[in-house]
């Protein structure tokens, strides 16, 4: 079911001559990679590292069990998370994996240039201007620094049963469990407005995971990878959101209560 992604990087460009056209190989952006395993259906498996919740020196085991697992992508972030030792735990990480690593920041202070990229959230089920456009502009002159990789993504909060961390965080409502035309349409607009990705999340820890019927719906709407997270605890629940549409689905909670859950 997954197919874990060919890491392409540090390649040496061709050797100059003077007689032949020179070829210099293309270094494929993590980007790129997601959208050719979309156009193989080839499934990615994200896990989600909440730098509050790992200590560095168990940084080297939880990798370990990460590298043995299905994992194609490892994502790091958290809702309130002030990235005191991100940069500490990203370099233990790429020390111990060659998995591509995205941040996925609740805030600017949150990026690391030790990542490899970052998913540039805008939270599009909301209608809160810090996390529209604030936090994005603030983002800008911290990024600027940084080689990461930024990649847009459309991010929608969808009611999972009780108030989540990103709900509080970010003073904004989920959308309706039930409407799942409206955040189908959601999901449409973000495409439309330049978003390279959907995230569409119930939110960490949730109760109820996202409704697979709007996978489906939004899946079949859109035509930009679709990356579904939030209340998933179960193997056959991954699968059954790749069933129905996800091209990347992302384990944060289930992991981090049991490192052997892919075993
Ligand atoms: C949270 O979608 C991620 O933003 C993962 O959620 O922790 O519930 O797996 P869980």
């Amino acid at each position: 079911m997954f197919a874990p992604l060919e890491i392409i990087k540090n390649k040496k460009s061709a050797t100059i001559s003077k007689t032949r056209v020179i070829r210099v190989p293309k270094i494929m952006s993590i980007y790129q990679q997601i959208l050719n395993s979309k156009a193989k259906s080839e499934k990615l498996l994200a896990i989600l590292i909440d730098p509050d919740k790992v200590a560095l020196e168990t940084i080297s085991d939880l990798v370990e069990k990460i590298n043995q697992s299905p994992a194609t992508h490892i994502l790091v972030g958290g809702s309130s998370f002030e990235g005191n030792h991100l940069d500490e735990i990203i370099i233990q990480l790429k020390q111990n994996t060659k998995l591509p690593i995205l941040l996925f920041p609740g805030n600017p202070s949150q990026i690391s240039a030790e990542a490899d990229g970052i998913l540039f959230l805008q939270l599009l089920s909301g209608r809160n201007p810090d996390y529209l456009i604030e936090h994005q502009v603030e983002a800008v002159p911290i990024l600027e620094k940084t080689n990461l990789e930024v990649i847009s993504t459309g991010y929608i909060l969808v009611e999972s049963g009780s108030e989540t961390a990103v709900e509080r965080v970010s003073k904004t409502k989920p959308l309706d469990r039930n409407n799942i035309d409206y955040v189908a349409q959601t999901a449409k607009a973000s495409e439309y407005i330049g978003n390279k990705l959907i995230y569409l999340e119930a939110g960490s820890g949730a109760k109820k995971a996202v409704p697979l019927e709007m996978i489906s719906a939004v899946s079949k709407k859109i035509s930009i990878p679709l990356i579904v997270g939030g209340g998933i605890r179960s193997k056959i629940e991954i699968e059954n959101a790749f069933n129905s549409g996800a091209d990347l689905v992302v384990i944060g909670t289930a992991f981090e209560n049991d490192i052997n859950f892919f075993d």
